[in-house]
Parts: structure tokens; C-alpha cells; sequence
């Protein structure tokens, strides 16, 4: 039943399974041999001290995982809050900590990236970290060769390849700021961001595979930086050879730019605060935001969350299958694994290429221990049946990840049961492009709850507040905020001082200053259990009661004829919000009024009346972001007739059409 004025529904919070993780597991992982370390008997006291000494806790942290040219002399620096300044003093480079530092320990044979291509016919291939090194130095020094100092702005729109980290590795190392935008955005979309971050040089490739088909890329870059005029040059990568368009006085080949350059370039030492990377998220409304990050904060946080959270030790094989050009690529596909000195599988195509077992196969082959990746893909593949891991071998796995929306736990148990066999953990975790790494989530000693994103991480005093700034009770929902700051935190947005006080500092400016707005809600449980409803503005009002979105589509996914679900909320003249639900049956199911009804009955008896939709429509696919995320901001549109702005940037713009008026 759903109550409260803060948007609680009681669904997910009267969870009673508990999952303990396996005995092994949780006293052999890295964050409780640390745990144990330091003296502390219990998970909650480690969290709670680590939260309290927040600047004790990542001052280690800083010292463990990175290597630092010249020692900082402060952890933390807020006299110009909301600008927070991280390891003042100290001079670091991620490509130090991600590669070099490797080749000096004589690690260089390691496999870095075991990239798997799309189309079947073609090998697949190791990259050690030696072969990272040189190429990357090559690259670096191809770059300043085209001009590129220190402080350039270099946009890259390339596919799921290891050049494409190896692009992002030249800049940091030459100290010019990266910034990836998806290679699946149109070209305007791409253009918009070179545009704003006023690029010099654009990395891009020929083309791409999709379905084992090559496709052009190259002249969508065009396109994009047609009359912009800071792009000096476009250095382009042969991926499949088909025949692009070409410009002499701009246009230089990858290969041809590395050829004949040396293999050794000086890695520059830079200020902890200097800029890594811009990285545009897209946001429900507006303007894209360009999220600034820095040296210093990289070198630490996603190597050490990857390492705690992710537990991965030296012969794991690691595998996250988020594109780099999202940042949970560029935290836990780039950085965070290199820093550590891992192995990590990169998968250039789609998931149901050639059929649906193209994921399950790469984990039996390559004997994946830890697999990381996004609800929208496991209900993707709960949809195709239990047949197709049934085929496979996936003992290898001993830890398993979600990240990117609440993850229902229809699938969750899903997931548990047909990725490891009910003996993998799941660490569902709740992060931000704005964060950097991981920020909620269970640790693999943590039992846990289905549905539920357990706690904040240590180091992280992340809770809940009210509009006023109070803290919440358990039971109650409200706002997920930072009262304090941490290392992988955005920095800034990219010329854009008055929006980025506006989306995430004003808000408790006045009670509380330097509090970070997530711009997400969430509840927690009599035990504390944090659940994640969604955004601040996905929620809907149905006759005064605020109902997350989120927990009417797990509440409609949970049945056993549905796939997945989208929920939007029409204008109602007595309850102010009606909720309408658009559903996608699961393989062999027909729609049917009586389904419909089915359905919501079933809502009533999981969440209570107030829940209802008043409609129940059935589609056969939902518009969503390149990262999985349903743009339930589209849906809603479409279906009430509003204009549905620019959908290009969405994974599947067609999806559009299929959504009824309502
Ligand atoms: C890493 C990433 C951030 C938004 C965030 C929240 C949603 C992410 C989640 C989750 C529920 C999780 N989100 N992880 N919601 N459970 N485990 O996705 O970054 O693309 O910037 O999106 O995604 O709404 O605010 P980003």
C-alpha cells in the first residue's frame, strides 16, 4: 500500500529475504581484511567509523591505491565550497597509476583488455598492459605533434574498442581533458557536445559493427564538426575498413599518426585538481551538463570501490559491460580496473548477436569470475528464457553487479539464480555520472536484500533528507544527499557556475551548505536498507500520496507474464495524477483485456489501491537512453500528445511510434 507524504510504499520495505553471502566470500574479501585490520568487529562500525572519519578514511585510501609524484599536503580543501578541492599539493597522473606504475613493477606481460569483436569471424585479442604503454606513448606523442598541450579539450566518439581507452590514456597523460560521447549519438547530439567543450582534436573511426555488420561512423563525425571551428584535426581508427569520406588538411589515420613515433613519452606531473574528463549526461530535461572530474579524485576512488566492492584479486577476470563511453565505462571499464592491474573482458557488440547466448558463451569461455551490468539487460534476457543460460557453463562466476536503475527483484532473483546458481552475491550499486564511483552498495560480506542498494559505501555519509533538511526516519523517503564531500566528486560544469549551484548545492545552501542533491529518492527499511525510487521528478502524486514510478513497474515486472514496464502519470482532475503503466509482455504471452485486469490486480494485491493504474497499455518495446535507462519522459509525451523533443539521442527512436495516445 502506498502512503506517506515522502513517496513511501511499503512494497519493497516489507522484503524479507535475507541472501548471506557465501562464508568463504566474506571473510576472505579485501574490504573486511581491511575491516579486520583496523580492529573493527562488526560492518556497520567499519561504516560508521569510515562515514565519521571521512578524511582520515580517504587520506589512506589516497595513500594505498595511488602513486603520487609529490605528496599532497591537504586531504581536503572546502574554503571555496561548493568547489571542493581534493589532495591539495599533490602532483599525480592517472596514466601513471592506470599503466606505467605497472611496467615499472614488471607487470607489463598482464592481459589488460581481452577484446572480443562483434562479428564471429574475427579473432579475438589480448592487449597486455606493456603493448598499452607503448601504443598510448605513441598516441601522446602523435597528439602533440598535432598540437595538443595540457588543459585541450579532445572529444572521442569511437565504439567499444580498447583504442578508444587508449585515446582516453594519451590525453590524461599529456594532461589534455577527454570527453566521450557515446558512439551511438546522432550526430548532432555529438556535435552540441564538441561544440560546447570547444574541442581541438576529435578521435572517431571509420565505422563500427552492429549485427556483425560493419556501419559507417566517420561521416556522422563529419557532420558534427562542420563549421566548428576549434577542431583542428580528426584522427580517425580503421576498425572495419569500409571506404569514408576524407579531408586532407584535417583528416590523419590513427595508425598513420602513431607510425614512426617514439615509444617513450614523459608523463606530465600534474596538480591533483587538474581536469581528467568532461563527460556530458543527458539529464530528463534540457541542455546537456558537462561534468568535470579530476586527476587527483580518479586515481583513488574507482580502484579502490572496484576493489572493495568488486573484491578482485590478482587472477580475477573482470567483466563490466557498460560501454567506455558512459561513465561507469570510464570508471570501471578504464580507470578503476587499470589502476588496480586487473584483466578486463571487452565485448565490442550487443548481447543477442549472434543469438541470445552471446553473453553467457564469452563468461564459459573466458571463465569470467565478476560480471557487472544494467537491469534493463538481465530483464532483456529473463525475457528470452531460462533455456539459453541453461546451455552454458557459468560456474565461474563468484560475484555478480547492477547498476543504472533500481534493479526489481523479479529480476534480481533472476539473475541470482540463472548467472551463478544462487551463489554469487549481487552488489547492487548506486552511483552517479557526478560521483565517479560507487556510492551505495553492499560489500560481498553484506547479506542482502532483494530490491535493495544496501548501504553507503564507507567513507560516505550519504542519507536521506526532507524538503526542510532534516534527516528522515527509517520508513520514510526523501532525498539522497552527500553532506560530505569525497574524492571522485564532480568538480564543476563546464562553463556553467550558476546550473551546477542551482541542480546540486542550493537546495539545503541555507541549513546545511555543502550538501550535495543527488536529484534521486529513496526509503529505508526498519534495518536500514536503503531502496532507490528514482529520480526527484519520477514520482507521482495520485491523490496526495506520492508513489515512485519505480515501484509500480517492479510491482507490474514482479508478474509473471511481464517483461518490463514503464509508468507515467496522466492529469486527473480528482486525484491529480492517474497512473498509466505501458507493458512488454514476455516472449509467447497475448495481450488481453482480461491481462490487463490481471495486471492491475495484481498491483493491488503487491502495493495497494492507491497503486492502480487506471490503464494498463501493451507495447512491444519502450524508448530508452544508450545506457538502458527508460525515458519514461518520452512516454509520457507520446502518449499524451505533447511534443517529444529530440529523440534522436535514444537507443531505439522507433520505439517512439509504438507508444498509443492515450
Ligand atoms: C552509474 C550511472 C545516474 C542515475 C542515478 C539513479 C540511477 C544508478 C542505480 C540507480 C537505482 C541503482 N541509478 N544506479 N537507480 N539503483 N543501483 O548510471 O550513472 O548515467 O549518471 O545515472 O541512475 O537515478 O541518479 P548515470
Amino acid at each position: 500500500m502506498a502512503e506517506g507524504k515522502t513517496g513511501t510504499t511499503k512494497v519493497l520495505m516489507e522484503e524479507t529475504r535475507i541472501f548471506e553471502p557465501p562464508k568463504a566470500l566474506a571473510e576472505n574479501c579485501n574490504a573486511w581484511q581491511w575491516a579486520k585490520k583496523k580492529g573493527f568487529k562488526t560492518e556497520k562500525e567499519m561504516r560508521a567509523w569510515c562515514g565519521e572519519h571521512y578524511l582520515e578514511f580517504w587520506d589512506e585510501m589516497a595513500k594505498t591505491y595511488a602513486d603520487w609524484y609529490k605528496p599532497y599536503t591537504k586531504v581536503m580543501d572546502d574554503s571555496g565550497m561548493p568547489y571542493f578541492k581534493w589532495f591539495t599539493g599533490g602532483k599525480v597522473n592517472v596514466f601513471y597509476n592506470a599503466i606505467e606504475r605497472h611496467i615499472k613493477a614488471g607487470k607489463g606481460a598482464k592481459v589488460a583488455y581481452h577484446f572480443i569483436p562483434e562479428p564471429t569471424d574475427q579473432a579475438e585479442k589480448d592487449y597486455t598492459y606493456q603493448e598499452i604503454y607503448e601504443t598510448v606513448n605513441k598516441l601522446a606523442n602523435g597528439l602533440k605533434s598535432l598540437g595538443v598541450v595540457k588543459g585541450d579539450r579532445v572529444s572521442i566518439y569511437m565504439p567499444m574498442l580498447p583504442e578508444t581507452v587508449m585515446a582516453m590514456l594519451a590525453c590524461a597523460k599529456i594532461g589534455a581533458i577527454h570527453s566521450l560521447v557515446f558512439s551511438g549519438f546522432s550526430s548532432k547530439g555529438f556535435g552540441d557536445r564538441v561544440d560546447d567543450c570547444q574541442a581541438k582534436v576529435v578521435f572517431t573511426s571509420d565505422g563500427f559493427y552492429r549485427r556483425g555488420k560493419p556501419m559507417p561512423l566517420k561521416p556522422q563525425a563529419d557532420e558534427a564538426t562542420k563549421g566548428i571551428q576549434s577542431v583542428k584535426n580528426v584522427i580517425v581508427l580503421k576498425r572495419t575498413g569500409i571506404e569514408v569520406p576524407w579531408n586532407d588538411a584535417k583528416d590523419v589515420w590513427f595508425h598513420e599518426l602513431i607510425k614512426g613515433q617514439s615509444a617513450e613519452c614523459k608523463t606530465e606531473e600534474l596538480d591533483a585538481e587538474d581536469r581528467l574528463f568532461i563527460l556530458y549526461t543527458s539529464g530528463t530535461t534540457g541542455k546537456p551538463k558537462g561534468i568535470e572530474h579530476a586527476h587527483g579524485g580518479y586515481c583513488v576512488t574507482p580502484a579502490q570501490t572496484l576493489h572493495w566492492v568488486f573484491d578482485l584479486k590478482e587472477n580475477d577476470v573482470w567483466w563490466c559491460t557498460a560501454d567506455v563511453g558512459w561513465i561507469t565505462g570510464h570508471s570501471y571499464v578504464a580507470y578503476g580496473p587499470l589502476c588496480l592491474g586487473a584483466t578486463t573482458i571487452m565485448y565490442e557488440g550487443s548481447p543477442d548477436f549472434p543469438d541470445f547466448g552471446r553473453w553467457y558463451k564469452i563468461i564459459q569461455e573466458q571463465k569470467v569470475t565478476v560480471f557487472y551490468t544494467a537491469p534493463t539487460a538481465v530483464r532483456m534476457l529473463m525475457k528470452q528464457g531460462e533455456e539459453w543460460p541453461a546451455k552454458y557453463d557459468l560456474s565461474s562466476i563468484r560475484l555478480l553487479g547492477s547498476v543504472g536503475e533500481p534493479l526489481n527483484p523479479e529480476a534480481y532473483i533472476w539473475y541470482r539464480k540463472n548467472f551463478a546458481y544462487d551463489k554469487a552475491p549481487i552488489m547492487d550499486t548506486w552511483w552517479q555520472t557526478e560521483t565517479g564511483c560507487f556510492v551505495i552498495s553492499p560489500l560481498p560480506m553484506t547479506p542482502c536484500k532483494p530490491g535493495s542498494v544496501a548501504y553507503p559505501l564507507p567513507g560516505f555519509n550519504t542519507t536521506i533528507y526532507d524538503e526542510e533538511g532534516n534527516e528522515v526516519p527509517l520508513g520514510e523517503g526523501g532525498n539522497i544527499v552527500n553532506p560530505t564531500p569525497w574524492p571522485s566528486m564532480l568538480r564543476a560544469f563546464y562553463k556553467d557556475e550558476v546550473r551546477y549551484k542551482k541542480e546540486y548545492w542550493d537546495m539545503y545552501w541555507k541549513v546545511k551548505p555543502g550538501t550535495y542533491l543527488a536529484g534521486d529518492k529513496a526509503t529505508r527499511d526498519k534495518d536500514g536498507y536503503w531502496f532507490v525510487q528514482g529520480r526527484i521528478d519520477d514520482v507521482l502524486s495520485v491523490a496526495g500520496h506520492r508513489i515512485a514510478n519505480a515501484e509500480v513497474e517492479s510491482s507490474l515486472v514482479a508478474h509473471k507474464d511481464v517483461s518490463e514496464a514503464a509508468v507515467i502519470g496522466k492529469p486527473d482532475e480528482i486525484k491529480g495524477e492517474a497512473i498509466i503503466a505501458f507493458v512488454i509482455l514476455k516472449k509467447d504471452v497475448k495481450p488481453s483485456d482480461d491481462l490487463a485486469k490481471e495486471l492491475k490486480t495484481h498491483v493491488r494485491t503487491t502495493m495497494g489501491p492507491l497503486a492502480i493504474p487506471a490503464g494498463v497499455y501493451f507495447v512491444d518495446d519502450l524508448p530508452k537512453t544508450r545506457s538502458g535507462k527508460i525515458m519514461r519522459r518520452v512516454v509520457k509525451a507520446k502518449a499524451l500528445g505533447n511534443p517529444t523533443g529530440d529523440t534522436s539521442a535514444l537507443a531505439n527512436p522507433e520505439a517512439v511510434d509504438g507508444i498509443p495516445l492515450i
